[in-house]
């Protein structure tokens, strides 16, 4: 999979692609992931990306010229071009699923107080990462990629992926590891027992559980 990301704030994706297990897959070939500076398609000799409003009315707003000749550069019959803003659609599991059986992502930081509504028809889909505002696109694009990439067939195994919270519409269920006994607090007996199918049981149960007392909502969706 190919991911081109594009921003006015590159040096944000530095720490991003260079841990853990994104910075794997890349090194490992599973994704190639590119940051584009929209500056660098700025036609204007001070490289402004940016300007007033018309109509009046609080801050700066992304120009639609040099993110439709990014788009036009990197597009191809393979691309999905995904629109980072607050008035997107809820970014869920299932999604995150679809994206990973794409070819090539194009995802566009929104910044500042906005973006020229043009930019608009570049999207084959706008998404949000939830019902609050950050400053600008670019963490929520590094969300969608992350948890994109995670599901990229290779990544992790798939075992990881299969147990997620939001799989079928529950929390994961709790896990433990060593010391057995930690300032009182025991690893339920089940886990020690060796006995799998009751393993199963008693973590599919706590899953139902959990999932009733902190997130109702989703067991309504099953
Ligand atoms: Cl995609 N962008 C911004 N600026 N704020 C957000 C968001 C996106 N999703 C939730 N809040």
């Amino acid at each position: 999979m190919k991911i081109d990301i594009l921003t006015i704030f590159p040096n944000m994706f530095t720490g991003f692609l260079s841990e853990s297990i994104i910075k794997r897959a890349i090194q490992e070939k599973y994704v190639d992931i590119q940051i584009h500076d929209i500056r660098k398609y700025s036609k204007d000799k001070h490289k402004k990306v940016d300007d007033y409003g018309f109509g009046g009315g609080k801050g700066m707003v992304l120009m639609p010229e040099p993110i439709f000749d990014a788009v036009n550069d990197l597009k191809t019959k393979d691309s999905k071009v995904i629109l980072m803003t607050p008035q997107g659609v809820p970014y869920k599991q299932a999604k995150a699923y679809e994206l990973a059986k794409e070819k090539h992502l194009i995802i566009i930081c929104g910044h500042y107080e906005g973006f020229d509504e043009r930019i608009r028809t570049l999207a084959d889909m706008e998404i949000s990462i939830g019902d609050y505002v950050l400053t600008g696109g670019e963490l929520a694009s590094m969300v969608i990629t992350d948890s994109v990439v995670r599901l990229i067939n290779g990544v992790i195994e798939e075992e990881s992926h299969v147990k997620d919270s939001f799989n079928n519409n529950l929390l994961d269920y709790p896990v433990y590891t060593k010391p057995t006994e930690f300032r009182g607090m025991k690893v339920p007996e089940v886990l020690l027992s060796g006995h799998h199918a009751n393993i199963e049981k008693f973590r599919t149960e706590e899953s139902i559980k959990r999932t009733k007392e902190r997130r109702p909502d989703l067991l309504e969706k099953r």
